[in-house]
């Protein structure tokens, strides 16, 4: 950028200095030499005879002084001037003109003996005469021609300019790490123009404000805040960039150190709790610094940790996006779907972070508070609170990220969870026989309580909670449709005990028990045609109801022969039809649970033969022909 002075990286005094400079001045501390931008390569033969030179070809054989003519601190209407020397650097005498350019303001005036050469080592002086016509920047450049080739000088001519009298150095306070130092600086415009400004830094270091303008003579305020994450001396530069396009550099430095505040212990070991219960423990973390310093607990042992794992959320977060993305693309009927979806990503991030700061309320450790600032001169107390879900060891480190201490001070806490010593006052029934179908119940006393389920037991209640030293009483039920023994293992699920409680309940489930009051239905010589009845009782002697049927397997299935009145009509009928000769009454029925009921049985003879029947009892639910009573005739 024109005007800018040939050292780019200035501290705020070079650059006062040289802006409040004449252009004497400015050319009496310009020292410097830089070797000036060729234009063009000439074809030596045409203008001379000494086609080699040991100047590199890189260079002009002629070099200018200075390398760029800079007017400054002018004042419209005058006429200034600035010498031009070009030295010949060549071994030889040459050649060297400065080609007459149009220009307003800008004029050169050659040496009295322009046109003849220079002998080595000497240079031509040319004067170039600068005048104003206003309060502002000029470019122009010189083209110099010498035998072998044309280069330019530049030459600028700088206006007005602001100056802000920033110090060179802003050393900042000592800071504690993680905490913030600032030094406030008042800035004036002592330049003569007015000042628009950009201020930028880098970390561990900020600026206030970032940009201003200011007019000449006005002051502002520029803060500059020192916030180390690591300890040691710390250094940056403050880029003050004028609109004028010149850059200035300041040096901030800072030198960051740990405070002394630390963990009364790192290691915890907390007393043995049950389950369900909560034991507290304290720890202090102890200041020796003057001033407030906050402090976070977090489950992630550093920053590095803490950002990478909350990176892969991120990741996981983008992976699922694009999921969702590829499915609307092949189904796009999903896409309503969308808004939706994102909506739950934003809130599982949004908790993610609260998860952050809160990881440890969800665990059965916690620290109260999480977060929070420690005043100087205090000590601050964390509540290590223990609830056990479990019988088991508990073992985590936690770490609290305080200010004034660069890595995170750990914290180990080691506790016990106690399962409830819960005990059943016996674990094994022996039911013995049991009624299919009868409902028995079983008083169980737990000293501490909860339940489970058994194919034919219900309890009551199925759970509840037993207070310690207390004792439940828990009602068992057994309720069987089949028959048969059986060993059946409950099962006590207690809350925090490892191992569920077993209790054994066995027994063998019969059918009902019944008889009748006589061995065999004796009939004894009977009369062909003529009914005759016998009588007898069915005992039920169980405690559940039985519904049976009666029958006479191998009896005539066809028509009866009911009344002996009939006999002839029915024979005459039907002499093929193997009439039913038995009639039972009542052929089936409920019989309550111990009580009884009146059977009676009629023969009524058809054939004559010798009768060795039976009579059958099914019962319902458990099977048929449980029990037979011989049938004897003749
Ligand atoms: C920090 O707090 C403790 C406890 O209150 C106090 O004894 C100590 O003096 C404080 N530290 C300093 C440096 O004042
Ligand atoms: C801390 O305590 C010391 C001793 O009691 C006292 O001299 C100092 O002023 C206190 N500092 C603050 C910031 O309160
Ligand atoms: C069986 O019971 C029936 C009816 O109650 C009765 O008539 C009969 O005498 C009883 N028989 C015997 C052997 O007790
Ligand atoms: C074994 C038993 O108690 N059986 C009973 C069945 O029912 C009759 C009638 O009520 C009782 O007399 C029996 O004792």
């Amino acid at each position: 950028i024109a005007g800018v002075p040939v050292c780019l990286q200035v501290t705020p005094s070079v650059y006062t200095q040289e802006m409040l400079q004449s252009t004497e001045e400015r050319l009496a501390n310009s020292n410097e030499v830089q070797p000036p931008r060729i234009l063009e390569l000439l074809d030596m033969s045409m203008t001379t005879h000494h086609k080699l030179s040991l100047v590199d070809m890189d260079q002009p054989l002629f070099q200018p002084f200075p390398s760029e003519l800079v007017f400054q601190n002018f004042t419209p209407t005058q006429t200034y001037k600035l010498p031009l020397l070009l030295l010949n650097n060549d071994k030889v005498s040459r050649q060297v003109k400065v080609e007459q350019q149009d220009s307003e303001y800008f004029h050169v005036v050659g040496p009295e003996d322009a046109g003849s050469k220079v002998a080595p080592g000497l240079s031509a002086t040319f004067t170039v005469y600068f005048t104003p016509q206003e309060n502002k920047d000029y470019h122009h450049s010189l083209v110099c021609v010498t035998e072998r080739e044309r280069f330019e000088v530049p030459i600028c001519a700088i206006g007005p300019r602001a100056i802000l009298d920033f110090r060179d150095e802003f050393h900042l306070p000592v800071c504690p790490v993680k905490t913030s130092t600032q030094r406030t600086h008042l800035v004036r415009n002592i330049g003569n123009s007015e000042a628009k400004f950009t201020l930028s830094t880098q970390r561990p270091f900020s600026v206030t404000p970032s940009a201003g303008t200011l007019e000449v003579g006005e002051g502002m305020q520029v803060t500059v805040d020192f916030n180390p994450m690591t300890i040691g001396d710390h250094s940056q530069d403050l880029l003050l960039h004028y609109h004028t396009g010149e850059d200035v550099y300041i040096g901030l430095y800072g030198a960051c150190e740990e405070v002394n505040i630390q963990l009364d212990h790192d290691f915890v070991l907390l007393q043995k709790t049950y389950v369900s219960l909560a034991s507290v423990h304290t720890v202090s973390l102890i200041n020796s610094s003057g001033i407030p310093l906050k402090y976070c607990w977090t489950t992630w042992p550093s920053l590095q940790e803490e950002a990478l794992s909350l990176l892969r959320f991120k990741e996981e977060e983008e992976e699922e996006t694009e999921r969702l993305l590829y499915q609307c693309e092949s189904d796009p009927t999903e896409i309503h779907r969308l808004p939706l979806l994102s909506r739950a990503l934003q809130e599982l991030r949004s908790q993610a972070v609260k998860d952050h700061l809160l990881a440890l309320s969800h665990s059965c450790i916690t620290v109260e508070p999480a977060e929070g600032e420690i005043w100087p001169n205090m000590t601050a107390q964390f509540s290590i609170v223990f609830k056990p879900e479990e019988a088991k060891v508990y073992q985590q480190t936690i770490y609290c990220d305080v200010a004034g201490r660069e890595s995170r001070l750990p914290l180990t806490i080691k506790g016990e969870g106690l399962g409830p010593k819960l005990q059943l006052n016996y674990d094994l029934m022996d039911m013995k026989n049991i009624f299919i179908g009868d409902k028995d119940n079983y008083e169980v006393r737990l000293v501490n309580s909860d339940t489970t389920f058994g194919r034919c037991f219900s309890f009551s209640p199925e759970e509840g909670v037993v207070p310690s030293g207390a004792s439940q009483i828990v009602m068992v039920t057994f309720h069987s449709r089949v028959l048969g023994t059986f060993s059946e293992d409950l099962l006590l699920t207690v809350t925090g005990q490892p191992q569920p409680l077993t209790l054994t309940f066995r027994g063998c489930v019969i059918g009902p028990t019944f008889h009748f009051n006589i061995s065999e239905f004796n009939f004894g010589d009977v009369a062909f045609g003529f009914p005759q009845t016998l009588i007898c009782t069915l005992f039920n002697t169980s405690f559940v109801p039985m519904t049976f049927a009666l029958r006479v397997p191998g009896d005539g299935s066809g028509f009866h022969s009911m009344t002996c009145s009939n006999w002839q009509g029915s024979n005459t009928r039907d002499l093929r039809a193997n009439p039913a000769e038995f009639t039972i009454s009542p052929t089936a029925g409920s019989v309550r649970a111990m009580s009884d009921v009146t059977i009676k049985l009629m023969l009524c003879s058809n054939t004559v033969k010798r009768y060795r029947l039976a009579l059958v009892v099914d019962v319902e639910g458990v099977g048929e022909e449980i029990m037979t009573v011989p049938i004897n005739a003749r």
